[in-house]
């Protein structure tokens, strides 16, 4: 991959931590000594952040430098953008509101919207602009006019919440009115479909260890995920042991196996065998394996009858009983461009060893996404290794270091929104839904009153007139812009509070600068699954030009609707840390933790935990797989549903009861020759979504100032595309600009453009607008995945290339907008 030059920060930053990890030879858990907890000092503030702890060194009142935190061993290069992306020209300086809408009022020009035109105003008029048009959004559509359903990777922290302090703020201080919203974008198919399959969310969950991977595993297959890049963040501060633990399992020379329309970072660095399948064929590849297993007597039907339901309904369809087509490796073959023989050899070598199957989260992030993990968990099953040591499914691997052993620890609590209030439950019926499935917001902007189904219920579109968002870039995140670019245009008022112009707040009316975790303090966990220690996030320096904290904001406007004693409770910043910290310090007495003080915690800024050795060979479905009438799973019949009563008697056309392999609505086995190359979205390499897209890390990614598109040596040759060429990728929904990367780490037909590049339209707001910079979602399609789980489809689009011949025209998005 040394060939990928949007890569080559990271890959440097890996060689680093690869060579930290040489002189440990074994991982080291006497990283994890109770109680220990590193001296604060060395010049320099610890604080942390999704791109884990780190000391920030401040001269002069500005953060010059920084370096990660002694006690990680694999810190992320992204470290370096973290600090640029505080002072970075995208930062929002001020209060700012959209012209037309200063002047003329809510609803004024919004097909000018995104055009830049905003002018600056004082805070106190911001705040008051924000609170009438509450008052008005409610008062002329009722409780349903305001979404307040943000959703994104909002900064980590337990009191500096900002989605949490949003819905606390509506729900204390009026009364509950607004929409919310459910899911993520992360794990929307799956987190749906698991708790019918396996009782549990199953993505979110701990994993079999690593330790116990080390020993045991014997065959590990990495299916769509590649844990080198995508473990460096998380949701909390990430510890980033895992990187130790993989180097540790490189090691062992043990094989690994990628399974990725892509040779990814993890691929190279494993020295692994890949598997280049076409995208959006999981299904039937597993299902052809099931075939080879059934037909050859390799399944284990002793697990099948043991631990599972309904094989006896799903055999049928593997068999072409039901529809007159028999699943085998011929028939796999032909959909997924993987050759029947090794779909056959895959199957016997994954029950000839002790194999782990560990998926990422991109092969449910598209049309049908509930059926690829539904059907991992089958062909699992039928290799009846769930819940030995080493082997079977897991679905975390790859996620913010998912199978790192968990600490014995006390947890802390954060800000809560306060609690739905009262008003929310009388107007739901009336109104429509209450909370909608995230990834339908535009769904509900187009359609008020129309009827949607999710997970078995049926409810209604509520009639949105207005969408505050804070902690998330919904014009970066969601599919298909130029649809939602419309939808945002029957919205009357929008409210943006972030800390970078980025396209979501060039697209608002009103506009707040809100402080980074840097200029604030708090409190979180380190490892999402370790929980390996508890930092104190201490403010580095003071906010920059007029941003103000989340919390005093929300503060203010409660405090405006009269409601600012309940919103607060009373409690100040460390008010809130030290009531946080006393509630681990309880929960800490009563099972004989040692913690110190609040003030000694403070002081030090981090205290650790210790795994406990049950912890370290913790494997999962041991307990189910040894008794299972009394450790059943949470599913209806308390065993693994490979058919799902429930979901038969729901009658989804697009969702059936046992795993089935349904064509995408688009997909390279039915492209329309206009659109011959799939695209696929993978999550960037040196930033997490968009965010620090606008830092100088972009300097070691961009190509030709663009967000780079990956294309196969033979496609580029076929359409006259050289290596750094502007590229125009377009299809009928879009249009954007990128920078060719050729390659052929990349299977022909497929070309790659990361999602999270900033929205950057040459005719500011217009639909239909040519994107300079390189947003994927331009060209991606916008549907639920299916009635089920109703995720979002960021995986599925099919688009062409040509080489851009035009004006090229400059990059603006990184940049405020003119006098902001
Ligand atoms: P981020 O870029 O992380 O993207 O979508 P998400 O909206 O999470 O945006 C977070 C925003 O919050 C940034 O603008 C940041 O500045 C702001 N922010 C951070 N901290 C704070 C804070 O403390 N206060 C305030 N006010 N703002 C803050 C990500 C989403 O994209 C996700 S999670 C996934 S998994 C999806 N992945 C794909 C995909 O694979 N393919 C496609 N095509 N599309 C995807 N979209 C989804
Ligand atoms: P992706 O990069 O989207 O990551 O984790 P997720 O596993 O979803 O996809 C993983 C791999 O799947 C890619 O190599 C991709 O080529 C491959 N793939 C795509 N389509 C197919 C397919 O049809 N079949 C197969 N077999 N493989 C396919 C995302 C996770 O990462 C999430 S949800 C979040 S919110 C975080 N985001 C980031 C981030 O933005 N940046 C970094 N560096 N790290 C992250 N970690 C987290």
């Amino acid at each position: 991959m040394s060939n990928f030059r949007s890569y080559h920060i990271s890959r440097r930053n890996f060689l680093k931590s690869a060579s930290a990890l040489g002189a440990l030879g074994t991982v080291a858990p006497s990283l994890l000594t109770s109680g220990a907890a590193h001296a604060a000092g060395h010049g320099a503030v610890l604080t942390g952040s999704h791109w884990g702890a780190f000391r920030a060194t401040v001269t002069d009142g500005r953060w010059t430098s920084v370096k990660g935190w002694e006690g990680d061993k694999n810190p992320t290069a992204m470290l370096e953008g973290v600090m640029d992306s505080v002072y970075a020209p995208s930062r929002i300086k001020y209060p700012m509101v959209r012209r037309a809408f200063l002047e003329q009022g809510a609803g004024a020009a919004v097909e000018q919207r995104g055009a830049g035109d905003f002018v600056r105003v004082s805070w106190d008029q911001a705040i008051d602009l924000v609170v009438s048009e509450l008052q008005r959004a409610r008062d002329t559509h009722g409780p349903a006019g305001t979404f307040a359903g943000s959703y994104g990777w909002k900064s980590p922290g337990k009191l500096h919440n900002c989605q949490n302090l949003l819905r606390r703020a509506l729900n204390v201080g009026m009364n509950g009115a607004f929409v919310n919203s459910t899911g993520d974008y992360s794990t929307g198919a799956s987190q749906i479909i698991m708790p019918h399959v396996m009782g549990t969310l199953e993505v979110y969950e701990q994993q079999t260890v690593w330790p116990v991977v080390m020993e045991s595993t014997d065959l590990l297959v990495f299916w769509g995920a590649d844990p080198l890049k995508t473990n460096q963040i998380s949701w909390l501060v990430p510890d980033h042991d895992v990187y130790s633990y993989m180097q540790a399992f490189k090691d062992t020379g043990k094989p690994v196996i990628c399974i990725d329309p892509i040779r990814t970072d993890s691929a190279e660095f494993f020295n692994a065998e890949w598997v280049p399948i076409r995208p959006q064929t999981d299904v039937a590849m597993m299902l052809g394996m099931a075939h080879t297993l059934h037909t050859e007597g390799l399944a284990d039907t002793a697990f099948l009858d043991d631990y599972t339901v309904g094989f006896d309904k799903f055999l049928p369809y593997l068999m072409g009983d039901t529809d007159g087509t028999p699943k085998t490796a011929e028939w796999a073959a032909d959909i997924c461009g993987v050759p029947a023989d090794q779909i056959k050899d895959l199957a016997r070598r994954f029950t000839q060893n002790r194999t782990m199957l560990a998926s990422g989260w991109s092969i449910q992030r598209m049309h049908h996404g509930e059926q690829g993990h539904w059907m991992l968990v089958t062909l699992a099953s039928m290799l009846g290794q769930i819940g030995l040591p080493g082997g079977g499914f897991g679905l975390s691997y790859h996620y913010a270091g998912g199978g790192t052993p968990s600490a014995t620890t006390p947890v802390l609590p954060g800000i809560t929104d306060g609690g739905k209030a009262v008003e929310g439950a009388a107007w739901l019926t009336e109104a429509g839904a209450a909370t909608i499935p995230l990834a339908r917001v535009v769904d509900m902007l187009e359609s008020p009153g129309a009827e949607f189904d999710f997970n078995g219920t049926r409810d209604k579109f509520p009639d949105v007139k207005m969408v505050y968002w804070v902690g998330g870039n919904p014009f970066a995140h969601h599919q298909d812009r130029n649809r939602m670019v419309k939808a945002w245009q029957k919205l009357e008022t929008v409210i943006v509070q972030d800390h970078q112009w980025t396209a979501t707040a060039r697209f608002a009316d009103i506009v707040l600068p809100a402080t980074t975790t840097y200029e604030r303090n708090d409190l979180e966990h380190i490892g999402d699954y370790s929980l390996k220690a508890m930092l104190a996030m201490k403010k580095v320096i003071d906010p920059v030009f007029e941003a103000r904290n989340d919390y005093d904001i929300f503060a203010e406007i409660a405090d405006r609707l009269g409601k600012g004693s309940e919103f607060t409770e009373g409690k100040d910043e460390m008010g809130w840390l030290r009531s946080f910290y006393a509630s681990a310090e309880s929960q800490a007495q009563a099972q004989k933790i040692d913690l110190p003080d609040f003030d000694t915690f403070w002081e030090q800024g981090v205290v650790e935990f210790p795994a406990s050795d049950a912890a370290k060979s913790f494997v999962r479905y041991a307990d189910y797989r040894e008794d299972p009438l009394l450790e059943p799973l949470g599913t209806p019949t308390g065993k693994i549903e490979i058919f799902s009563r429930n979901i038969e008697k729901m009658g989804y056309d697009d969702c059936p009861p046992h795993p089935t392999w349904m064509e995408p609505v688009e997909w390279l086995g039915a492209a329309d020759p206009q659109y011959p190359l799939h695209v696929n979205t993978a999550h960037p390499i040196s930033r997490l979504h968009s965010q620090l897209n606008g830092t100088k890390l972009r300097q070691g990614y961009a190509v030709a100032d663009r967000e780079p598109c990956l294309i196969n040596t033979q496609d580029a040759a076929a359409r006259g595309i050289s290596d750094g060429d502007v590229v125009r990728v377009f299809n009928g929904r879009g249009q954007i600009l990128a920078g060719a990367v050729v390659t052929d780490d990349i299977t022909p037909g497929v070309i790659r453009v990361a999602e999270g590049g900033w929205y950057d339209p040459v005719e500011g707001g217009e639909v239909g607008s040519l994107d300079a910079y390189g947003d994927v979602n331009v060209l991606t399609v916008d549907q639920g995945t299916s009635k089920l789980a109703q995720g979002n489809c960021g995986h599925t689009a099919m688009a062409q290339v040509e080489k851009f011949t035009g004006t090229l025209p400059p990059v603006t998005v990184f940049d405020a907008p003119a006098g902001a």
